[in-house]
């Protein structure tokens, strides 16, 4: 039974402190024992979204939903990967832990580590981490080091310095992290009662994509669910190693989160795509950026651009889409993340300047 329904049957007043953190909710799926310190900011539980608007353009009887992990504790769903991965890290005695980042995995980081008495250092490329995640490492209490490359040699190094230093690796080459992040999938199921026909998601470093898999089977495997969703996994024309089978040595693309030419989970990936026979298709900049007006425009979503990479696919494809299916594609992160972009492409009328009198006012409004 539903949480909301059973708490109600009991004459209870639920409230958003009934949700404990999703290494709690989902406790025995996850590698913690009782010496394991959660540390937690209560994220998971985002809300999976019906796009009404989508679902027209797709027609046939297809409805689109949009899982918003947007709305996690520090605006994206590297919060599900965090929680677990700091709460391991402080665990194993830990006392700083590093990553590189195109931005929200910095974020995530700052806001766990710090929150467990941990140093956090993030590596991140310089110029090409969205204003708002900066903002975030920063206030949050990181040691920022922009790095004069891309994400891939950011992450080269990252790896070094942790193998060489008493610093714990963060990125999703923690596995801890990807533990984490497969609990979206269960989320997915609980809402829905079933795994969806279709899973859209962008793919950067491809450590999302796996772990939804790996949540997708475990539920099933359990018999919590009876299908297993076809992972459709979105990359940026310009960075889109796991479309063309190699490493991109100089990706690029509007997407900063997804500007990633090498993905460290690109074998699990792979082995995602085979086994729920599911693909990897490029989108480009003006697809993404097409998709990231329709879901603020007309379905009251704001999401940021690589997050917006899932619809562009999802539209791109849309012939391929069986009729009367369910469609989930994921939104990665929250469109505060990066005001840059939208204020710079969007669809809207911004009158400046006005005199403030009424009559300019109502001219303006074409009265
Ligand atoms: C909004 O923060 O790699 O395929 O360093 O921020 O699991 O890498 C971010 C990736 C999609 C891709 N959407 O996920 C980082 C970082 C958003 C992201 C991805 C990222 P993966």
């Amino acid at each position: 039974m539903p949480l909301l329904q059973a708490l109600r049957r009991l004459g209870q007043r639920p409230t958003m402190q009934d949700w404990p953190g999703l290494i709690e909710a989902y406790r025995s799926w996850l590698p913690v024992s009782a010496a394991t310190p959660v540390i937690t900011l209560r994220e998971g539980a985002t809300p999976l979204i019906p796009a009404p608007s989508l679902s027209r353009l797709i027609g046939r009887g297809v409805l689109v939903h949009l899982k918003y992990d947007g709305l996690n504790p520090t605006g994206s769903f590297k919060d599900r990967g965090m929680t677990m991965a700091i709460s391991k890290a402080r665990e194993e005695g830990s006392e700083a832990v590093i990553c590189a980042s195109t931005g929200n995995t910095s974020a995530a980081a700052a806001a766990y580590a710090r929150r467990g008495g941990m140093r956090a250092f993030v590596l991140i490329p310089d110029g090409y981490v969205a204003q708002g995640k900066l903002a975030q490492a920063l206030l949050y209490g990181a040691e920022v080091l922009a790095v004069k490359g891309n994400f891939d040699r950011a992450l080269a190094i990252v790896r070094e310095v942790a193998d060489q230093y008493p610093v714990t690796l963060v990125n999703s080459l923690n596995p801890y992290r990807l533990q984490g992040q497969k609990t979206a999938a269960f989320e997915v199921i609980d809402a829905l009662g079933d795994a969806p026909d279709w899973l859209c998601i962008p793919v950067g470093n491809a450590g999302n994509i796996s772990a939804y898999w790996m949540g997708f089977k475990e539920y099933r495997d359990a018999g919590l669910s009876q299908t297993l969703p076809r992972m459709m996994g979105f990359q940026a024309e310009g960075a889109a190693p796991m479309v063309l089978g190699h490493t991109v040595e100089h990706p690029d693309t509007i997407a900063t989160a997804i500007r990633i030419g090498n993905p460290v989970n690109k074998e699990n990936a792979l082995k995602a795509q085979r086994e729920s026979q599911g693909g990897f298709l490029a989108v480009s900049d003006a697809e993404i950026l097409e998709a990231y007006k329709l879901l603020g425009r007309d379905e009251g979503v704001f999401c940021e651009p690589a997050s917006a990479a899932s619809v562009a696919g999802l539209l791109k494809r849309r012939e391929e889409v069986p009729a009367n299916s369910t469609v989930v594609c994921v939104l990665t992160g929250n469109g505060l993340k990066d005001p840059t972009t939208a204020i710079e492409h969007n669809d809207s009328r911004f009158h400046t300047g006005l005199e403030p009198d009424t009559s300019v006012v109502a001219s303006v409004m074409g009265f």
